[in-house]
């Protein structure tokens, strides 16, 4: 690691009892992966398939999450859970059910690749929601048990609904990613703005793809984290290799007023699927994150993302080295 140039603040809550594992001595990975991962067995509940690409949040000095299980008939479902540590999970076994009061959109198809995020002062959950094809579902939550569903915030085909953690401008903000009804062979990320979380516009475009491990389609992962830098965005970037799609992540930095202006964007990806159980799965070659855990006064990053499309990884960073990296790798 080159020599401490410049101090990151980090806006957020302090989480001194964020999951954590050390660096491996002799290790320079920006990134570096749980030793003890996968964290979530593909099998933890009984009617799982697969437990992958899930969010989690600080929850009443614990943490709770929404998490995607695929079940045995290879429905897409999401769960709600629970842990005290971040490391051992207890997942309902039932799939949320949703309140809706909009009987239009209260029939639920399928749901995948849920975020969490934290406004003002409710979770709430934006998840690829089949509705005549994909598009992005959003509700909230105080307790993780109940949840409130809403009107779908974008027309089908969409995917990667990624809510900003405060209102900005005066609005509330989100990330997308306009696609198709397949397994979409291309994407750009883009931001949308809601007054009201129903109606959404302004649409702008943030970024498309650029170098060769995301030449296919990029894809907001984790809610966004705010730093004196700018938003710092981790996001997947898919290749097409001869065996298929290749899905790693990376980061960019973006204007904090406006968002979808890249004020920096790193050109190497912070992991690529390498690990066996990143490599080995239902889909092999994938490492998607969808959430990652933030001590606001340390930097200690904790980033949850599906491996292979079978289970839940955890990897680690400090807030301020991925900055770095992504300043010395333009
Ligand atoms: C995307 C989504 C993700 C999945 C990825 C790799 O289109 O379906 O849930 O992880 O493909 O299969």
């Amino acid at each position: 690691m080159a020599k401490r140039t410049f101090s990151v603040k980090v806006r957020g809550e302090a989480l001194p009892n964020i999951p954590w594992e050390s660096r491996p001595r002799g290790s320079s990975d920006v990134v570096w992966r749980y030793s003890c991962n996968p964290v979530i067995p593909r099998d933890l509940i009984p009617c799982s398939n697969s437990i992958f690409n899930s969010a989690v949040v600080p929850y009443n000095g614990a943490f709770a999450g929404v998490f995607r299980c695929d079940d045995k008939r290879r429905h897409m479902q999401l769960h709600s859970g629970r842990s005290k540590d971040g490391f051992r999970w207890n997942l309902d076994p039932d799939p949320i059910e949703f309140n809706c009061d909009i009987p239009d959109i209260a029939a639920f198809d399928y749901g995948y690749d849920p975020r969490v995020c934290w406004i003002d002062d409710r979770y709430y959950v934006t998840w690829c929601n089949g509705y005549h094809g994909p598009t992005i579902g959003m509700a909230w939550t105080h307790d993780f048990k109940t949840f409130h569903q809403l009107e779908n915030a974008f027309l089908p085909f969409n995917r990667n609904g990624v809510m900003f953690p405060r209102k900005i401008g005066g609005k509330f903000a989100m990330l997308s990613r306009p696609s198709d009804n397949g397994h979409t062979p291309f994407g750009d990320i883009f931001y949308s703005e809601s007054p009201d979380l129903a109606h959404w516009g302004c649409h702008r475009h943030v970024m498309g793809t650029r170098h060769s491990w995301e030449s296919t389609k990029v894809g907001a992962g984790p809610i966004p984290i705010e730093t004196s830098e700018g938003w710092l965005l981790l996001y997947h970037g898919v290749l097409t290799s001869c065996n298929g799609f290749v899905y790693s992540f990376g980061a960019a930095l973006l204007d904090l007023e406006q968002p979808w202006k890249v004020v920096h964007r790193a050109a190497p990806y912070l992991l690529s699927p390498q690990c066996p159980y990143e490599c080995v799965g239902d889909t092999p070659n994938v490492a998607f994150p969808c959430a990652a855990l933030c001590d606001a006064p340390t930097g200690r990053l904790a980033i949850y993302y599906g491996g292979a499309d079978t289970v839940t990884c955890l990897a680690f960073a400090y807030v301020e080295e991925i900055i770095r990296f992504i300043k010395e790798n333009p």
